[in-house]
């Protein structure tokens, strides 16, 4: 069976309440659920984080090693983190980016992801769609 890991960075454990205009009003346990449902109809499994903290998601990163793909939103730290950038780059499975919101329509700091170059391709500005179109893309 193909395992799947699905990771978050800092304040996607608000959604639902942060800033709703942007980031709709769902939770990211409803995207959780749909993910989990989307994975078990084709046969394969998700492990699913979130982490206000830099270094967890570089340790997931590294333990998804063997993983089948990552699916990646890594929160702000997409537009500053080097050592995001080089855990991708140490392990040999594809990661795709997901941004909920379209990052080129706002502020000019979020314009720039300095993971881009490390992964396979990026969903941009679908909203909590753009993780199932990322498990998708791997299915
Ligand atoms: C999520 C965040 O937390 C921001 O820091 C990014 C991204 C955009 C998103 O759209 O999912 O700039």
């Amino acid at each position: 069976m193909k395992t799947f890991y699905v990771l978050n960075g800092p304040n996607l454990n608000r959604l639902g309440k942060r800033e709703p205009d942007i980031y709709g009003n769902e939770t990211l346990e409803n995207v959780e659920q749909r993910i989990s449902q989307l994975a078990s109809e084709n046969e394969a499994t998700v492990i699913f984080r979130q982490s206000n903290h830099e270094g967890d998601l570089i340790d997931w990163i590294h333990e998804a090693e063997h993983a089948s793909g990552i699916i990646l939103n890594p929160g702000a730290f997409t537009h500053y983190s080097y050592a995001i950038r080089d855990a991708i780059a140490s392990v040999p499975v594809s990661v795709v980016e997901v941004h909920i919101s379209n990052v080129h329509k706002r502020e000019p700091f979020r314009h720039t992801s300095v993971i881009s170059p490390v992964t396979t391709g990026q969903i941009v500005g679908f909203g909590l769609k753009g993780y199932e179109l990322a498990l998708q893309s791997f299915l």
